[in-house]
C-alpha cells in the first residue's frame, strides 16, 4: 500500500505555535517557555524535535516527553491482536527505580482495613497462590487529550496510549483475603518504587487506587510477566498492579506497598482535577469546584482503526480492508461501524468476542468508494449499554481527560 503524510504541523494555519504544541512543550520541560510570544512564525523550537526512545522499544513511537518517559504508539502500530512489549505505551510520572532484584523485592499489604500487616517475598506470591493470564485492556485517562480546546496541560496524547497485553499474575483478591479485609474495607492505594522527579525521597509521583469491588474481580492481577515474558522495566517490574477497563492510573508499576483503605484512598493524583471530571457538562475552559470533581472509574467506549494507516492511496474499484480493535471499560463492545461519509451513514463491522473480560475486541470491514478523491473513514463503537462514541469531541474538562470520539483515518482515491 501507498500512502501520502500529511505531516502533524505544530503550528496553526498563520505559522504561530499552536497552544497545544506550547501546552505539551510545557509540560515537558516542566517550566514556562520563555518568550514564547517571540517564537518566530513557522519556527519549530529545538525542544520539540524527535527525541530518543528507551532500550527495545518500536523506533517509531512518539516521544512526548523523555523526562519522565512519556511514549505513545501511533496507532497502525498498534495493529498485532496482542500488543508486543516495544509496542506498548509508556506513561511515568516519576523516575523509574534504575534497577530491580527479583530476590529482595517485597510487596507489603497494609492499612486501617487489614487485619494485619504482612510482607510477601516474590517466591511467596509465586508459590503460596494460583496463577493466571488475562488480556487486559490499559488506556491512559489522558489519552486523547489533545483533542479539547482551550487544551489541557500535560501530556498531549493523540490516540496511542492504550494497549492490550497479556499479563500474567495472581489474582490481588487471593493475596488480600490470604491477609484479612476488616468489614470496613472501602478502597485499596498502591504503592511503587519510582522517586518524585523532584528527588524528595517523602513525595510519591502517584499512589492511586480502586474501590473494593474493582480491587476483588477476577481480572485484577498483582502481575510479573508481560506477554509470557519479565515485565521490561518502564512497565513496572518486577510486580505491577493490572487493572483492566479502569483509567491506566489504577495500575500501579513496581508495586511494593498495597494499603486497604478505610476511606477512598487519598495518595498523589487522588484529588483536585488529578484523573477526576466534573460530574456535570461544563463549558469550555469552566473553573470547576472541587466538590464537583469526580474520580474516572470504568474507561468510556472507544475504537481504533489500525489497518491501513491515516494516509492511505487506493486505486479507484478498490476494496479497502479495515481492521482494528474496540473497547469499553468494564462493558464490552456490542456494535461497531464505520463511515465514509463524515458520519452521515454508518456500514456495520464484523466484530469478535474478546479473549476474556475486559480485552478489546478486534473488528473488520470491507469498504468500497465510489470514486475518485480524498475521503476520510471514521469508526464508531457502541456499548452493550448502547453509548456510543461522539464522532468528533465529547464534553471538555479541566485536564483533558476521556476523550473518546471517533477515530478517523484519511484516504486518497486515485
Ligand atoms: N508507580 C507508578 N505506576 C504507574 C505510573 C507511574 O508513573 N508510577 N503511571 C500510571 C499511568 S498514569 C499510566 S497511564 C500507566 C502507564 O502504564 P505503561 O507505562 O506500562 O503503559 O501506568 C500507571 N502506573
Ligand atoms: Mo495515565
Amino acid at each position: 500500500m501507498r500512502f501520502f503524510t500529511m505531516k502533524k504541523s505544530f503550528h496553526d494555519r498563520r505559522g504561530f505555535l499552536k497552544k497545544s504544541a506550547l501546552a505539551s512543550l510545557t509540560a515537558a520541560l516542566g517550566t514556562e517557555v520563555a518568550f514564547a510570544d517571540k517564537i518566530p512564525r513557522n519556527y519549530t523550537p529545538l525542544a520539540l524535535e524527535g527525541s530518543e526512545l528507551p532500550a527495545g522499544k518500536d523506533k517509531n513511537l512518539t516521544v512526548l516527553s523523555d523526562r519522565p518517559w512519556n511514549v505513545e504508539t501511533p496507532a497502525h502500530l498498534l495493529d498485532d491482536a496482542v500488543t508486543p512489549a516495544d509496542k506498548m505505551f509508556i506513561r511515568n510520572n516519576g523516575n523509574p527505580p534504575a534497577d530491580v532484584d527479583l530476590k529482595t523485592w517485597t510487596l507489603t499489604i497494609d492499612g486501617e482495613s487489614a487485619k494485619e500487616k504482612k510482607t510477601f517475598t516474590m517466591q511467596d506470591l509465586k508459590t503460596k497462590f494460583k496463577a493466571h493470564t488475562y488480556q487486559l485492556t490499559l488506556e491512559c485517562g489522558g489519552n486523547g487529550r489533545n483533542g479539547y480546546n482551550p487544551p489541557a496541560s500535560g501530556n498531549q496524547w493523540s490516540e496511542g496510549a492504550v494497549s492490550c497485553a497479556e499479563w500474567t499474575g495472581v489474582r490481588l483478591r487471593d493475596v488480600l483475603e490470604s491477609v484479612g479485609i476488616k468489614s470496613d474495607a472501602v478502597y485499596i492505594g498502591y504503592y511503587g518504587n519510582d522517586t518524585h522527579l523532584s528527588g524528595d525521597p517523602k513525595k510519591d509521583p502517584i499512589s492511586r487506587g480502586v474501590p473494593m469491588h474493582k480491587a476483588l474481580e477476577d481480572e485484577t492481577l498483582l502481575a510479573w510477566a508481560l506477554n509470557g515474558q519479565d515485565i521490561p522495566i518502564m512497565h513496572g517490574p518486577p510486580l505491577r498492579l493490572v487493572i483492566g477497563g479502569w483509567p491506566a492510573s489504577t495500575s500501579g508499576k513496581w508495586l511494593n506497598r498495597i494499603s486497604i483503605r478505610n476511606i477512598v484512598h487519598d495518595g498523589e493524583k487522588m484529588g483536585g482535577d488529578s484523573y477526576r471530571v466534573p460530574a456535570y457538562p461544563v463549558e469550555p475552559g469552566a473553573k470547576v469546584p472541587d466538590e464537583d470533581m469526580k474520580i474516572i472509574e470504568s474507561m468510556p467506549v472507544k475504537s481504533l482503526i489500525t489497518y491501513p494507516r491515516s494516509g492511505a492511496i487506493l486505486e479507484t474499484g478498490q476494496t479497502l480492508d479495515l481492521r482494528g480493535h474496540a473497547w469499553a471499560g468494564d462493558l464490552a463492545v456490542k456494535e461497531m461501524m464505520v463511515s465514509l461519509d463524515y458520519g452521515s451513514t454508518w456500514q456495520k463491522c464484523d466484530l469478535k468476542a474478546p479473549k476474556n473480560r475486559l480485552a478489546w475486541q478486534h473488528w473488520t470491514a470491507k469498504v468500497k468508494f465510489p470514486g475518485p478523491g480524498y475521503y476520510e473513514v471514521w469508526a464508531k463503537a457502541t456499548d452493550s449499554q448502547g453509548k456510543s462514541q461522539p464522532m468528533v469531541i465529547p464534553a471538555w474538562n479541566p485536564k483533558g481527560y476521556i476523550n473518546n470520539a471517533c477515530h478517523r483515518i484519511a484516504v486518497k482515491v486515485v
